[in-house]
């Protein structure tokens, strides 16, 4: 079978774990990288044998042959490059999350789709994680009962900014850089919110975006789900670069953790069963992001698999909104003071 052409947009930190990703699938042949410095697309290109290096993403949409896209540039220029691959007819687009660094832009770029007949696919990695796929299995099974409270968090003094300097200067930090994740989490398992509330606060004074984020959130099914997430937290187990969580049954409950030990428990009345998830090592992946790395397979195959009209993603542009919405909503919480009746966040 002829392989599918993969053109990538982006040549920065996270770049080189998703074209790593995607080197284990065999289906896929990344034929073209741009970025806007050339010199770190070339570097990028020689690591993983790409064959041709663009700083014209114009000139790589009207010379290659692309069957779809991958966007892994700053948040900023998301939506630039989505309107650039519609606009050169490309049908197949995947962004890197967050969508867009603000609500409108967000509708904006799902709306351009839609109307192109494009297909938008958001690279949204955490759930694709190995321990919370046996997480979903494991509730989806029953055996804890229904779910009538849960807890999810994320908190952490890794120092982030080392690889990712930009994050710094970001106006809204945590809940878009991790909020994206943490509240995607909760939707994949827990289903939508109806509403929320949400406190913010900077502790580390040399960045410009808030670190800590505290959202309370009302389910759909009327169940309080709290989500926590911090890169000020000095704590015994700490969660980089994955969750833990507390999920409470009628018959049971289910943990994950503590911190980056992948240990998953279930507690029922006839004691507390624990496995550990092991996950696979590659050479591309970064030890601390282990987790999250390996999780890009995952979610690049379920993608391809899209593509191939094998099967839904999970990750679409329309149900990555969903997302997007419960982090503008937080943000707009935190600055009235108010509860978000998500029916009127629009
Ligand atoms: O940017 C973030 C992500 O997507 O996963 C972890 C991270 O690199 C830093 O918070």
């Amino acid at each position: 079978m002829e392989k599918l052409k993969l053109a990538v947009l982006g040549a920065g930190f996270w770049s080189q774990f998703q074209i790593g990703a995607w080197s284990e699938i065999p289906d896929v042949e990344i034929v073209a990288l741009y970025n806007r410095t050339r010199s770190k697309a070339e570097a990028l290109a020689r690591k993983f044998q790409i064959g041709h290096v663009y700083d014209d993403a114009a000139a790589m949409f009207n010379s290659e042959k692309i069957d779809f896209v991958d966007i892994i540039t700053d948040v900023d220029t998301h939506y630039k490059f989505v309107e650039m691959a519609v606009d050169a007819g490309i049908k197949e687009i995947i962004c890197q999350k967050p969508m867009a660094s603000d609500w409108e832009t967000a509708k904006k770029m799902v709306e351009k789709c839609r109307d192109a007949g494009a297909s938008l696919y958001i690279h949204e990695n955490f759930r694709w994680q190995a321990p919370l796929r046996r997480v979903k299995e494991i509730l989806d099974s029953g055996i804890i009962g229904n779910p009538f409270k849960a807890r999810v968090s994320f908190l952490s003094g890794f120092p982030v900014f080392d690889n990712q300097p930009f994050l710094r200067e970001l106006p809204h930090f945590i809940l878009t850089d991790m909020g994206s994740h943490v509240l995607d989490i909760c939707r994949f398992l827990f289903g939508e919110a109806t509403k929320l509330w949400c406190q913010c606060k900077t502790v580390n004074r040399e960045i410009r975006g808030e670190d800590v984020a505290v959202v309370m959130m009302e389910m759909a099914n009327g169940m309080p789900l709290y989500a926590e997430m911090s890169y000020a937290s000095i704590v015994e187990h700490d969660m980089f670069s994955t969750v833990n969580l507390l999920v409470e049954g009628e018959k049971g409950s289910l943990a994950l953790g503590p911190g980056r030990s992948f240990a998953v428990s279930v507690t029922t009345a006839e004691g507390t069963r624990t496995e550990k998830i092991e996950i696979p090592y590659y050479d591309w992946a970064d030890p601390d992001y282990i987790v999250n790395h390996e999780s890009g397979i995952h979610i690049n195959r379920n993608i391809l698999d899209a593509i191939m009209g094998k099967g839904r993603a999970e990750n679409s542009g329309e149900d990555n909104l969903e997302t997007v919405r419960l982090i503008w909503a937080s943000y707009e919480s935190a600055r009235r003071g108010k509860l978000i009746d998500l029916k009127e966040f629009d």
